[in-house]
């Protein structure tokens, strides 16, 4: 089965992210495909059109607390959109399934109780060579997957707002 490459898109298709304001949180665990995430997501912001300026950068200790992180953004400041990226690669115990359970079900709530667009930008992955493969390798970047979602969702928001 062919997997998509996730930094494929139709570049005319993407409205311009000039004027929007992101806020982006980065898990600290597994950083060395989350830092590649956010680097991608940055990156794709600008390519869009977004000024740095507008590009709001906070660090999370781990994928667990990508919601609450996301929630201050939401509560404290006026960005237009979130973007939660974190990688949570499976291991012997159950605890993939409960931090994958929470930071979905979390993101679910931040977009409904906050009528904001928040992204869900996390890996969920068997082994780290899968999510080498996707932040950044073979396989492209979910960064900047979830730069693009977050430019469309904004200016949907605009213009089902007018
Ligand atoms: C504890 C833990 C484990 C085992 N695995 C991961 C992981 O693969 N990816 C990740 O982002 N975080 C992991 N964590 C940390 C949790 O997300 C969280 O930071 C702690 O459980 C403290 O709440």
């Amino acid at each position: 089965m062919a997997t998509k490459n996730l930094s494929e898109y139709d570049i005319n298709s993407i409205p311009s992210a000039e004027g929007m304001k992101f806020g982006i949180v980065v898990a600290e665990w597994n950083y060395q495909i989350t830092g590649q995430l956010a680097k991608g997501a940055i990156d794709t912001l600008q390519k869009h059109g977004a000024n740095f300026d507008n590009i709001f950068v906070k660090h999370v200790p781990g994928t667990f607390e990508l919601t609450l992180g996301g929630q201050f953004f939401a509560e404290y400041t006026d960005v237009d959109a979130i973007i939660l990226l974190g990688c949570v690669i499976q291991g012997e115990t159950r605890h993939f399934d409960f931090i994958c359970q929470g930071v979905t079900q979390g993101t679910t709530q931040l977009n409904m109780n906050y009528n904001l667009p928040v992204i869900f930008g996390v890996l969920t992955t068997d082994n780290e060579q899968q999510a080498l493969d996707r932040s950044g390798g073979k396989l492209g970047n979910k960064g900047d997957e979830a730069a693009i979602t977050a430019i469309k969702m904004v200016n949907l928001q605009r213009e089902i707002e007018k």
